[in-house]
């Protein structure tokens, strides 16, 4: 099945056949590729080449550039459903999530296109006479970027996409345990780019599928003047000093901690729907995934029998045959669960689920039962992201103490309110509100659509991505001051003869 599928996304079978680092799907432990790892001399080999295609790259018209990515988007149309499939198999996503994913990446192409007529900049007032100024946004260079594997393609797109129209060249360096899905990306990507013809440089984009060096390296070397990296706190920590002792610029997207606060009005069928979506699906492994959940203990009970009863029904088991939850990356993330569910357990917390599932079908491949856990105040082990199916439950009896809740952990990625008291609401969104990058009203915290800027605050990283004027990222702001007259005026008045 995969020879297939990379068959029909264009990937050699060199590439991820015959390397010496084992490749294996969450799903049941097996083997489905063996690729190379590049060390830190073939990532400094890759940094020149993308500076060779970028001095290229910047030359040509960006709504040109805009053409490049209108084709890649064409292709990921034509080949959604393999690409969908694949996402799947080597991430552990269910099958509908991965075809999700992949229409994440085809809507940014769509945004990017049309950005790529849009690098506006402004006109501004002069206060001396016969001079304008101007502000220019110009092409920035090599961009390098650094890739999770529970979005092993939509977080490259949309920082790719964006960064093409914006007159860049890519090193991308995805997560070890998704490589095949970079590799397809990067084919489609060749695809596209052998029909746009001679403009596009070879190395415009470049994977690299590496080891810790080759990372360092990348993150180290000043010719890549950003960084964009989506991953966990801990792996945001070691970047972002690394990037700025060299004066780089970053974007992290790291860890999340998002809450729910189920307001007495809240109309409960929804928010129990929104609830199984956001804090189960990809089995609780979104960085947007719903972990705390906020409730007013006037609706605790009932909220706790329905969430009971809907969990009760979940399908778990092979992502590709219509289950609502698949498997764990890895054996390391069921036991980072259950150390964590232990702990709750002797805070005095009630765990329900939680346990291994499958075990005798998939020796190796880690299923588990999402786990609902009722505590009673945020304690550390609530203040902490686990990437696992776990969804804490807590009260609240006044709005201002629910809002402080949801803001007193350190990540602040995404969150959201279910009430129908536009009091509520307005103000759960409002400067006195949710302290994160996403705040929501009767919408889970995740499944965030593009045309936003994406991101959050405190340990999240606050970098953005995506939509809004994120553009301006991957763009060198320039400030112009022409003076179109016979005089030499100096600013702020000043005479110096
Ligand atoms: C991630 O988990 O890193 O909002 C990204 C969402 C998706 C992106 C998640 N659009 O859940």
């Amino acid at each position: 099945m995969i020879d297939a599928i990379m068959q029909r996304l264009g990937v050699p079978t060199a590439l991820y056949r015959q390397g010496d680092y084992s490749v294996t799907s969450p799903t049941d432990g097996a083997e489905i590729g063996r690729v190379t790892l590049q060390d830190a001399d073939a990532m400094e080999a890759s940094i020149g080449r993308a500076q060779q295609a970028f001095e290229t790259w910047r030359q040509v018209p960006a709504p040109r550039r805009g053409e490049l990515v209108r084709l890649f988007g064409e292709q990921l149309r034509r080949h959604k459903e393999d690409l969908g499939a694949l996402v799947t198999i080597e991430c552990g996503k269910i099958y509908q999530e991965g075809l999700g994913e992949v229409q994440e990446m085809i809507d940014i192409c769509d945004l990017a296109v049309g950005q790529s007529r849009q690098l506006f900049g402004l006109t501004i007032a002069s206060e001396r006479p016969g001079h304008h100024m101007r502000e220019s946004w110009h092409p920035l260079g090599p961009i390098g970027l650094i890739t999770a594997f529970n979005f092993p393609v939509a977080p490259w797109a949309w920082n790719a996409a964006l960064a093409l129209v914006c007159g860049n060249s890519l090193v991308w360096k995805p997560s070890e345990k998704t490589p095949l899905s970079a590799l397809a990306c990067q084919a489609l990507l060749e695809r596209a780019m052998d029909e746009f013809g001679d403009e596009a440089p070879k190395h415009l984009s470049q994977v690299v599928i590496g080891d810790r060096a080759a990372g360092e390296r990348l993150t180290d070397d000043s010719r890549v003047p950003l960084i964009s990296a989506t991953g966990s706190t801990r792996m945001g920590r070691e970047v972002a000093p690394r990037v700025a002792a060299r004066f780089g610029r970053s974007i992290l997207e790291l860890g999340g901690n998002n809450a729910m606060i189920l307001a007495p009005s809240a109309d409960l069928d929804m928010a129990v729907r929104a609830i199984l979506f956001s804090a189960v699906g990809t089995a609780g492994q979104r960085c947007t995934t719903l972990r705390r959940l906020i409730v007013h203990e006037s609706i605790r009970d009932e909220v706790m029998t329905r969430l009971k009863r809907a969990y009760a029904g979940i399908s778990i088991g092979d992502p590709m045959q219509g289950n609502l939850v698949g498997p764990l990356i890895d054996a390391q993330a069921y036991d980072q669960m259950q150390s964590a569910l232990g702990t709750a357990r002797q805070l005095g917390a009630q765990v329900y689920g939680g346990e291994r599932q499958l075990a005798d079908r998939y020796p190796d491949g880690y299923y588990v039962a999402p786990a609902i856990v009722e505590m009673e105040g945020q304690s550390e082990v609530v203040r902490h992201e686990t990437f696992a199916p776990i969804l804490y439950v807590m009260s609240y009896r006044e709005m201002d103490d629910a809002v402080a809740m949801n803001n007193d952990v350190p990540q602040g990625l995404s969150s959201c309110v279910f009430t129908s008291d536009v009091r509520e609401a307005e103000g759960f969104i409002s400067d006195m509100g949710s302290d994160c990058g996403i705040a929501n009203v009767n919408i889970g915290p995740s499944g965030a659509e593009i045309g936003g800027a994406f991101g959050g605050e405190k340990e999240t990283g606050g970098g953005r991505e995506s939509g809004s004027d994120v553009w301006k990222s991957y763009m060198r702001r320039q400030t112009n001051t022409v003076n179109y007259s016979r005089e030499l005026p100096l600013a702020q008045g000043i005479t110096f003869d």
